[in-house]
């Protein structure tokens, strides 16, 4: 992947047969779209490149891509040679080559860079991520002492997919907690490293599954694929219907899920990432006391204290027990089993990334991948989706901020003549959530301080009395008629950005009380404002790891909501569009510039090209540009000069210039060799 190959007659030709083949594939970058840039004209587009199966389209560097549904035969090892080091728009939109353009200019500019992938449960932002750290692992120069590191890359995705996705009704292999991930290269741009960090997983559902869902992949697997020997170790019967964690709402058997197979590959995986003989053992022997856990029954005595009804499971599991009424033993026993599952998973990510480690002190530069949990709505929504939908409230900020906001705000601070683009702004909802001493979280923590008093209810109470007349936010009795009947008495409804949710408060102070609140602080400390947060653990915030970097974005999109292959929902899709603000983003887009570049930067790399600024321009850097970009023929409606940076309408602007760096590069290389052939 080193440098950008000069792409002579054939990119041409792929440039004017994709023209001529329009009108079947629409078009791959809306920003060319010349019809009025209408949602309709934008949807049409998407879907007619979706009956081609061409899932992917560019807005500008953004990706939109829509799930098929179906494997495509476009992820092979020649799909990502034909990627490699190729301009970003001479070939059809892929993710390839947007983790392609990423590398490059991290390798160019020799800074840090993360790509963000979002959209809601089921778009395809696990998959998108997993085809992005293929790329790497396979495409990035290669030497064979780091084959081993990059293989661990890989197989950490298997691993931490069983211990952290289920089957919900969104996805049958639904993220249940989010992921970010740090890939590093060294100077050569050799993938060396790699890092992760992992929030919020839902331990809840180690205890519970709401109807059609299931249980954490690792356990099926388990229990329908282990070896005998193994199983007979941990006194597990192959039988999934045995374990009550496991068979609440009957849904052990998947089709689209092959646990004896899947159990197969983790094995494999847990090797590769170091994982010997006696930590195999321990793992999945807390995994399968968890189940145990699951299986001990209370019964009440004459008092109506709990007992044992049987005592076998006890075995299994080693267990202090209190006088407790049967539901506190219960309770109990629960958050034990969650407890101990989330420790797991915590030792779990640090074992990958101890096997990932790069320890040469070189100087390295990442490209990080996030990948959270997406937004999602069922039938009833309880805490678990409150965090859930929170935290994409807040990574759709991050959005807003960076794109939509800082965008405009920057033309403005450059002086370059703008028309704003009005846009949705979602803040009202996050500072709904997490504002302090008035925001829901807040009031929820404060009911959390009144045990014995406090109850779900008095938790609606207090919310009613402090937000009630916000627009984001509703309840029965602050309804009026009509609304009312969409409303339970327990129930909350928030207007998020991408839709209303109605949340029932019932378990919310417990859940909140439970080893799940550290994870709504979680929330904070994954994309929370160090400025307005005073504790020193949000430093560490994943806001401010993103903000020190270059962003890419790929928008995933959800084509219909019933899996099925080639499907293509208009209203559905055209949902998202609207939540997402990709109309308001091409807007921006269209009448904005493509690429931006301190003067500095753009003089230092380009300035081979001129004769008045090579070797040296003494004068200021910005005038110096003007200089080499009048040599380059740049025509007045190309580009404009702001007050520290060089802004550049159209990619294919750039490309030239980079296509006629490359050619002088190789020029000056062969000049200085030659020199040296006399000594
Ligand atoms: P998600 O990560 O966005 O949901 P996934 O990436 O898990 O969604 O995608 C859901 C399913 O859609 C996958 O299991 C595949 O069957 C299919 N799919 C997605 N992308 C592709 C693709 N590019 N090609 C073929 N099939 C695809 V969640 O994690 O639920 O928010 O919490
Ligand atoms: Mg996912």
């Amino acid at each position: 992947m080193q440098g950008h190959k000069a792409q002579g007659a054939q990119g041409q030709l792929d440039m004017e047969g994709a023209l001529t083949a329009r009108d079947r594939v629409g078009i791959q970058d809306f920003v060319l779209l010349d019809t009025h840039t209408s949602e309709t004209a934008f949807l049409g587009n998407l879907k007619k490149r979706f009956s081609e199966d061409l899932i992917y389209t560019y807005i500008g560097t953004l990706l939109v891509s829509v799930n098929p549904y179906k494997e495509l035969d476009i992820y092979s090892k020649k799909q990502m040679d034909i990627y490699m080091g190729v301009n970003f728009f001479e070939l059809p939109p892929h993710i390839y080559a947007l983790a392609d353009n990423a590398y490059h200019t991290m390798m160019a500019e020799a800074n840090n860079h993360f790509i963000l992938i979002s959209g809601e449960s089921g778009a395809g932002k696990t998959e998108a991520s997993k085809k992005i750290l293929q790329y790497y692992a396979v495409s990035c120069p290669s030497t064979t002492l780091l084959d081993s590191v990059r293989d661990r890359m890989l197989v950490s995705n298997p691993v931490l997919e069983a211990f952290g996705n289920a089957k919900t009704l969104k996805n049958d292999n639904s993220s249940r907690f989010g992921k970010y991930m740090d890939i590093q290269f060294d100077i050569q741009g050799d993938a060396v490293g790699g890092h992760i960090l992992s929030y919020l997983l839902e331990k809840s559902r180690v205890v519970h599954q709401n109807h059609g869902e299931r249980n954490f992949h690792i356990f099926y697997q388990l229990v329908e694929g282990g070896e005998e020997d193994l199983l007979h170790q941990l006194g597990l019967e192959s039988n999934c219907q045995h374990y009550s964690y496991l068979v609440q709402d009957e849904c052990a058997n998947v089709t689209s899920i092959n646990d004896k197979n899947d159990w197969k590959t983790v094995r494999n995986a847990l090797s590769v990432i170091d994982f010997d003989e006696s930590d195999i053992q321990h793992l999945f022997g807390i995994i399968a006391s968890v189940l145990h856990l699951g299986n001990v029954q209370f019964e009440a005595d004459s008092k109506g204290y709990a007992t044992l009804n049987k005592n076998t499971e006890l075995r299994w599991v080693s267990t202090v027990l209190s006088p407790f009424t049967v539901d506190h033993a219960i309770y109990a026993r629960n958050a034990l089993a969650k407890a101990i599952y989330g420790r797991t998973f915590t030792w779990l990510v640090n074992k990958i990334n101890d096997s990932m480690e790069n320890k040469e002190p070189s100087r390295k530069t990442v490209i990080g991948l996030l990948d959270i949990y997406g937004f999602e709505v069922f039938y009833v929504n309880s805490f678990e989706q409150f965090c859930i939908n929170y935290c994409n409230e807040k990574l759709q900020q991050l959005f807003i901020q960076l794109t939509l906001k800082s965008e405009q705000e920057e033309y403005e601070a450059e002086g370059i003549g703008w028309e704003p683009v009005q846009f949705f702004n979602n803040k009202i909802i996050c500072d709904l959530v997490e504002e302090k001493h008035r925001g829901i979280i807040s009031v929820l923590d404060e009911e959390c301080l009144r045990p014995g008093e406090a109850t779900d209810f008095t938790f609606l109470e207090k919310l009613e009395e402090k937000m009630g007349s916000h627009p984001h936010f509703i309840t029965h009795k602050l309804s009026d008629k009509k609304i009312r009947k969409t409303l339970d008495r327990g129930d909350f409804r928030l207007l998020h950005y991408a839709g209303e949710v109605t949340y029932c408060v019932v378990g919310f102070i417990d859940k909140n009380n439970d080893m799940l609140y550290r994870n709504i602080k979680d929330v904070n400390k994954l994309l929370g404002d160090s400025t307005t947060d005073p504790r020193p653990s949000s430093l560490l915030g994943l806001t401010d790891i993103l903000m020190s970097k270059e962003p890419w974005y790929v928008r995933c999109l959800k084509s219909n909501e019933s899996k099925q292959p080639g499907r293509f929902d208009d209203v559905l899709v055209r949902h998202q569009v609207k939540y997402l603000g990709l109309m308001e983003h091409l807007r921006v887009r269209r009448a904005g510039f493509a690429y931006r570049r301190r003067y500095e930067l753009f003089l230092q790399r380009y300035k081979p090209l001129c004769p008045a600024t090579w070797p040296h321009w003494r004068g200021v850097a910005a005038e110096g540009v003007e200089v080499l970009v009048q040599h380059l023929g740049y025509l007045p409606d190309e580009y404009k000069m702001g007050r520290t940076k060089i802004f550049i309408r159209h990619p294919r602007t750039l490309f030239a210039t980079e296509d006629a760096f490359e050619v002088c590069k190789h020029k000056l290389a062969s000049r200085i060799q030659a020199q040296y052939k006399g000594y």
